[in-house]
Formats: structure tokens, sequence, C-alpha cells
């Protein structure tokens, strides 16, 4: 037996887990594993699956959710889990002997406490995803944990023991495996933008089977923004038939519930962000009147982050009208795959209120309470529901608003916000934008051209310097500069997908495998079981394999780096 992180890069191959679990023993005994392996869950027999692939109403169960989880193990060892020849000399006759085979004969899986009533909805709060898992040499699996999404992360840990022999025959050698495990943060997640560019459904679950595969476990969608509105409201089905780029590219609540569904089932929380009152422009398609500044070219940038310029206006009874019947039919959609709601408040220009015929100032003074009555309407509502607000980080730190002690704050322009935040008490998310964007990945430079006269430049990239690789992104302490005392409302963090310049053609290797620094840093904590920051020399092997098995799955992760560098002894 070994203990894995003490381990030079080549013996880390054989136990090339992500995240790294808390404590994990392995050795060095052949298992091989077929469909006879005998798989029990909380004492029955599992024979053939048992759950709703989609439902119409509701979450699925914790039993669902396992049962979901104990077939995509199989898919995932059976079908998908690749063969290794990266990492061995070339040429190399790496793979065990078949004389004299032993086999992992059972797989037993123990829940030792019943699941929080609306387990889905317990996602946010603090739902138990410890397990234990341990593989004998006589190739007795069992899985323990005290909660169903426990047993789920200790099943996809399981599925990363295994490698395919290049006739298809499936086995580990690191019997005998003990492994302790559980999460640093209870908010893991990734920020995904559908609005600057538009994600079908398949591209998204897709995204959703790779954040499983890494312990993600919130999925953050922004689903509106200003340059497209994609989601369908049917109280107010104007706002994606104009809003939409398209009348193709649109979620119907068929799609969004498909996809909350399929989240759900995979032991994520599904959060829908409506950012507002900035970044609305593409609201002004269907309700101008709602919008002050809609557009204002050349000198967009005075009044907005990004063009089209154009914000909700901050004074008016149309406005709140509006918001509570965009309200009202979402928030009831939203509420069973999630106990929270991102009601946004980023980069909002306070000059954009000069041209709001409700407001005609950008004076502080003036434009604070407005904005304090604002959102203190929207998060009324969205409480109404028994749904948490999570707002980004400008609404307490520059517009100096008093919010709900329940708030959830999402930092992103720095380290010091995130200690800013819990000083004042709050909960905070963290991500910050010189680590966790992925859009500051490939050195794009964003030039926007609106209209045939105007040649619009915006330096986005100046704010990607150094260009975010992994190694970078698994540098980043979401709990830097944070108090010990404070350190505790630090629930967590995403990275995010901004979309500007991503679209399907290349999602895959924007996200992945990048996102997977960040999933271990959530999971696994910042530090190494020394209390060191996580050797990258570590895990860039580890992480190496870890894209294997994401491209085994169909997830077009882009290689860190070449077969070469990998195959010890060449
Ligand atoms: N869109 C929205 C964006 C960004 C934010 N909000 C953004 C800002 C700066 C950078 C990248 C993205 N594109 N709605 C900030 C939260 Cl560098």
């Amino acid at each position: 037996m070994k203990l894995l992180y003490l381990l030079p890069l080549v013996a880390s191959f054989a136990g090339a887990l992500w995240p790294q679990p808390s404590t994990y023993t392995s050795g060095e005994t052949v298992l091989w594993i077929n469909g006879d392996v005998q798989v029990t869950y909380n004492g029955a027999e599992y024979k053939s699956h048992s759950y709703r692939e989609n439902a119409t109403s509701g979450a699925p169960t914790g039993d669902e959710i396992v049962q979901y989880a104990i077939q995509k193990t199989y898919a995932t060892i059976f079908e998908k889990n690749f063969v290794p020849w990266k990492f061995y000399p070339s040429n190399s006759n790496f793979e065990p002997s078949k004389s004299d085979k032993s086999y992992v004969t059972a797989l037993t899986l123990k829940q030792n406490e019943a699941d929080p009533d609306n387990l889905v909805n317990a996602l946010a709060g603090d739902v138990d995803e410890s397990y234990n898992l341990s593989l004998t040499k006589e190739g007795e699996a069992t899985i323990t944990a005290n909660s169903s999404i426990g047993l789920v992360r200790g099943l996809t840990t399981f599925s990363q023991l295994f490698f395919k022999t290049t006739d298809d025959c499936v086995y580990t050698n690191l019997a005998p495996v003990e492994i302790t495990d559980a999460p640093k943060f209870s908010h893991r997640g990734l920020n995904l933008d559908v609005s600057r560019n538009f994600f079908p459904v398949k591209d998204i679950k897709r995204t959703l089977d790779a954040m499983a595969f890494n312990k993600f476990n919130r999925f953050h969608m922004h689903a509106t923004d200003g340059q497209s509105w994609p989601l369908e409201i049917p109280a107010l089905p104007t706002l994606a038939s104009r809003g939409a780029y398209e009348s193709s590219l649109t979620y119907s609540p068929e799609d969004l519930g498909e996809l909350q569904y399929y989240a759900a089932l995979n032991g994520i929380e599904f959060i829908i962000e409506i950012d507002m009152p900035g970044h609305t422009s593409s609201i002004w398609h269907s309700y101008p009147d709602l919008i002050a500044a809609f557009n204002i070219q050349p000198d967009w940038s005075t009044y907005a982050a990004e063009p089209p310029s154009g914000t909700l206006k901050l004074n008016s009874s149309d406005v709140s009208s509006f918001l509570e019947a965009l309200f009202d039919d979402l928030l009831p959609r939203a509420a069973p795959f999630s106990a929270y709601f991102h009601t946004g408040g980023d980069e909002v220009n306070k000059n954009a209120y000069t041209l709001d015929d409700t407001v005609k100032s950008n004076d502080s003074a003036i434009l604070q309470p407005l904005m304090q009555k604002f959102v203190d309407r929207n998060h009324d509502q969205v409480r109404s529901q028994g749904l948490v607000p999570i707002v980004w980080e400008e609404m307490l730190l520059e517009w100096n608003l008093t919010l709900g002690k329940d708030v959830i704050v999402q930092t992103w322009q720095s380290d010091q916000a995130v200690a800013d935040t819990v000083a004042k008490g709050y909960k905070a998310l963290a991500g910050n934008y010189n680590y966790w964007y992925l859009d500051c990945g490939h050195g794009q430079w964003l030039d926007f051209v609106i209209g045939p006269s105007s040649k619009l430049y915006w330096p986005y990239n100046d704010y990607c310097q150094p260009l975010h690789n992994w190694r970078l992104m698994y540098s980043y302490d979401p709990l830097s500069g944070v108090p010990e005392e404070n350190a505790h409302l630090v629930i967590g963090g995403e990275v995010h997908m901004w979309a500007e310049q991503t679209d399907p053609t290349n999602l895959d290797r924007n996200v992945w495998p990048r996102a997977c620094a960040a999933a271990e840093v959530l999971w696994s904590g910042p530090k190494d079981a020394q209390g060191q920051n996580r050797s990258q020399v570590e895990a860039s092997p580890r992480l190496s394999m870890m894209r294997e098995r994401l491209v085994a799955k169909g997830v077009m992760a882009e290689p860190i780096q070449m077969p070469f560098c990998l195959m010890n002894g060449t």
C-alpha cells in the first residue's frame, strides 16, 4: 500500500483520480470486472435500472439518482473507459496478463441515513456528499455514504479506477483501494452564458455529464443578457420570439425542464440567472418602453459594459409589473431544481439613467435608493417561492445595498471582494476573473462590428493577461485573503464560460480540461494534504489522464501535452 500523493509522477499514472480524494491508498493487485459483478443497493440486488429518463413535473428522487448513477457507472466502465496507451512506453506490452484472472465480484452500496425531504433542493444546503470506498484484493467493492448524492460521488470515483485493454476487457491494477472522501466546498459550479451564443440542449447535457464526472454540483445558467433572450417565457411570449437570435434558438419550457431534470439526475443543482437591471437590452425588442439608453452608437461604452447598451428603467411601475409577470412564470419552474435564483446585478453603468425618463440622473444619492427598491422587490418575490437570491458583488460592494442575510453574493472582480463580502457577514461565491474566467483562454480579441458603418473595438483581451491556462486556474485559492474566522462563509465558487467567442464548435475545448482544475480546487481544497499549495507537477499527468477519460466520454477536451511527455521510459 502506498500514499499516492507522495509518489513520483510515473506511479501516480496508476491511480489517476480527479478530483483527488481526501485520503487514498492503493495497491498493485490486478482485478478484472465484467457484467457479472453483483451490485447490491441498500440490501437489494440491483438487476436493471429503474428511474425516469425525463419527468414532466418535479425532480428525481434519491433512489432514481442512485439508479441512474449505477447505470452510468456501467456505461463508463464497460463502454467508454479508455485504453491508456498514452501512459506507457511506445509499443510496450503494458496490459495485465490474462492467465489466472481474479474478478471484482461484488459492488455493495450502502446509505447510512435517509435523504433530506427534497433532495435536489437540499443540495443547496448541506447535503452530505461524503463517501467511503473500499475494494479488497479479493474483489469486494463497497461504497458507503450518508446520502444518495454521496453514493453518486463514490460511484464516480469507482469508475475512474478502471481501464480497458486493447481487446475491450476491463481491469483495475490498484487493489486493494481504500478511500475516504468529502468536499472542501459545498458550492462547486460552472456558469454558462447562453445569451451571447446559443447552446442546444445536447451540448449543455454533455457539459453536465462532464461536470458530474468532476464532482461539480451547481450549473449556473446565465440565461439572458443584452445580446439575445433565448429563454421562452410563456406568459411573455414576445421576449424570446423577438429577443432570441432566431426563432429556433430558444429554450422552451420543455427544453428547460429536460435540462433541469438531467442536471438533477447527475446530482447537480440547476441555478437560473436573469441578469438585471443591466445586461437587458435584448428586452428592448419586445418591450422598448422598459429600456433606457438602448444601443447608443458609437459611444455605447459611456452607458454599458458591452454593446448594445441598454438597461431596465429604475423607477418604473411598468418595469415592476413586467418583472412580476416574468418571475411568476419562471420561479415556480426553477424551484423544484434549485434552492437559489440569481437576480444578476453586475456592471450597471450609472450614466444609463441620465437617459432614463423615470430617473434622468447619474447621481448615486438618487440612484442608490431606487436600486434598493428594485432589488428588494425582486428578492421578495424570489423568497415568496422559497428560493434564496444570489446577486453579483456590485450590488453589495459598489451600490452598498442592504441585502437580506440569506442572500449569496457572487464575487468576480478580486480576492478582496471575497474578503469584503464575508466581512459584512454574507455568504460568498469565489471565482476571480483573473483566474477562473474560461473565456480568457485562447488569445481572443473581441472585434464588435455593429452595423455596416461602425467598426467598434472592445479591448476585452486586456483583462485576460496572463492567459488562463489550467495551471493558473489550479493556483487560485478561493480563500486567499479571507481571515480564518470568516472562511466558513465562502461556500465555494464557480468557473465562468462567457460566450462572446464560444459556441458549440469550441465549447468543450474552452471549458475542458481547464474547468477540471477548478473542480479539484473546490472539491479537494486549494491546499494539499500537507497544507502546501497543490503541486502542478503532481497534477499534470493526472489531469492528462482525466482528459483522456473525458475524450472517451465524447467530450472534446483539449490536450495539455503530447503523449510523448507521458510515456515513461521512451
Ligand atoms: N457578461 C456579464 C460578461 C462579464 C460579466 N457579466 C465579463 C466581464 C469581464 C470579463 C469577462 C466577462 N461578459 N453579464 C461580469 C460578471 Cl474580463
